[in-house]
């Protein structure tokens, strides 16, 4: 970025439209800009004490413009690092553009996306992944993700890649010390030891980078596909779990032809629930299409409903450990054969149109998903980001390969780069190694403000 790192920047922290708005202010000169527009309630200059709300008078020149309260931060006790304040003014819209102008006329500049959590980062009060927190937190959805990223915030997952990161580093030397001194008695790790430490953070990594594929599916839904033949009652169980008509429901075999996906919540647990076309042999161009579509679902969707019509008998498609399988039509009746399936596990019998045996079924989903979803080691650091999640896929085969090179002999110095590759993706993660263009393509995603 070519724009100087410490040149006064300011922006609208809030949201525009209500009562009050915080006009945030950073950089250079930040004080010496803001306190001559102000005046105490007895018309004498502001002498602020740093981090106490004032109350004052806002001029433009010197028409009173507006009753503000204003902050002052030391650049030692301040968010990005530098001087700041804050001001609070009213809401209006008018109020806010004129503040702007003067601001701009004594020389500051409209801050970019981000750009004060950038500077927080350059100036050493945060660390990268925890400046990741900060818009996560802005922008989380629930208390659930909310809760991961303040605890991120607070630099947990920095702290925990710091100490793996030094880790590494430590290994790294001892080895780099039987190179330079190998004729010298240096306590030599010896190579079972090594495997050993290698292994143990191998190991981390990868619980760690584990938790974002459970992160993911929480946060994203479970993807829950509704198969069976035609007419069992797919899209009845649809719209009942939904409660609302949202398929088209017919007594004509084929009804259903593209799959159809909506979301729903149950006890706080998301699903995504996929009804798709009756699987059969069928010469209709259109239904054969949407039948190759539920054969793809049968393998890509996290959890399986087989739907059956319960009063024909009934052969069970498999025994995937991720498939309930559904005797429907259950106020019909059942056809005796059925009888001996009903003591299986992950059988049930339910009626979709007459919400039958719904309730077991839905409490059931919801035991599989926890299974799923729940974060197996609350000491470890939930990753929520793609970002995050590569740099620990790209550090774990770095310390495969090394491990790799370590058995087949391969010389120490060249087998030593991967460790420090492994070293350089960690870094990546909390800022310690980053590259302009990571950094860029960080802080542009955040809102202007923060
Ligand atoms: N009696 C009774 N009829 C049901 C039940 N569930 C579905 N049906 C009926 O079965 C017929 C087929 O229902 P659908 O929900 O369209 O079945 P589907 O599996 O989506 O069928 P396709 O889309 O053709 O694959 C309709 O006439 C429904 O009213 C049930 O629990 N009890
Ligand atoms: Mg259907």
């Amino acid at each position: 970025m070519a724009l100087r790192q410490d040149d006064l920047i300011y922006a609208l922290a809030t949201g525009t439209g209500g009562a009050v708005a915080i006009i945030r202010l950073s950089g250079n000169l930040c004080w010496d800009v803001v306190l001559p527009l102000l005046r105490t309630k007895r018309n004498r200059s502001l002498r602020p004490t740093p981090r106490y709300l004032h109350y004052a008078g806002l001029y433009d020149d010197t028409r009173l413009l507006d009753d503000v309260c204003v902050v002052f931060f030391p650049l030692e006790k301040s968010y990005t690092g530098e001087e700041m304040a804050e001001i609070h003014c009213h809401g209006s819209k008018a109020i806010i553009q004129r503040i702007s102008e003067i601001l701009q006329a004594k020389g500051a500049r409209p801050a970019l996306p981000g750009e004060f959590t950038r500077r927080a980062f350059i100036n050493g009060r945060m660390g990268l992944s925890q400046a990741e927190a900060v818009r996560e937190l802005i922008e989380s959805d629930t208390i659930e993700e909310a809760s991961v990223a303040i605890r991120k915030l607070q630099g947990e997952l920095k702290n925990r890649v710091e100490e793996l990161r030094m880790d590494l580093i430590d290994c790294a030397a001892s080895l780099e010390a039987t190179l330079d001194y190998p004729e010298e008695d240096i306590e030599h790790m010896d190579q079972g030891l090594l495997t050993q430490r290698i292994d143990s953070l191998r190991s981390k990594v990868q619980d760690m980078r584990n938790t974002y594929d459970r992160y993911k599916l929480s946060r994203d839904g479970i993807a829950v596909a509704i198969l069976g033949k035609p007419n069992a009652g797919k899209s009845s169980l649809l719209n009942s779990l939904l409660k609302e008509e949202r398929a088209i429901v017919t007594d004509i075999a084929g009804t259903t032809r593209d799959h159809i996906e909506e979301s729903f919540q149950y006890k706080g647990i998301k699903f995504r629930l996929i009804d798709t076309a009756g699987i059969r042999e069928s010469q209709d161009r259109v239904e054969k299409l949407g039948i190759e579509r539920s054969l793809r679902f049968e393998t890509e969707a996290d959890l399986i409903l087989y739907l059956y019509d319960g009063l024909e008998a009934v052969e069970l498609r498999n025994n995937n450990p991720q498939a309930f399988h559904l005797l429907n039509k259950a106020d019909l009746g059942l056809h005796q054969d059925n009888q001996p399936l009903l003591q299986q596990k992950r059988v049930f019998q339910i009626s979709a149109m007459r919400h039958l045996g719904l309730e077991d079924l839905l409490n059931a989903l919801q035991d599989f998903a926890k299974h799923l979803i729940s974060q197996p080691d609350s000491e470890v650091p939930v990753i929520t980001s793609a970002r995050h999640a590569h740099c620990l896929d790209s550090a774990y085969q770095c310390l495969t390969h090394f491990k790799e090179s370590l058995s087949r002999g391969i010389p120490m110095d060249i087998a030593l780069v991967e460790l420090y590759e492994a070293r350089d993706y960690l870094g990546q993660i909390t800022g310690m190694v980053a590259t302009s263009d990571i950094i860029d393509r960080i802080f542009e995603k955040f809102c202007i403000g923060k």
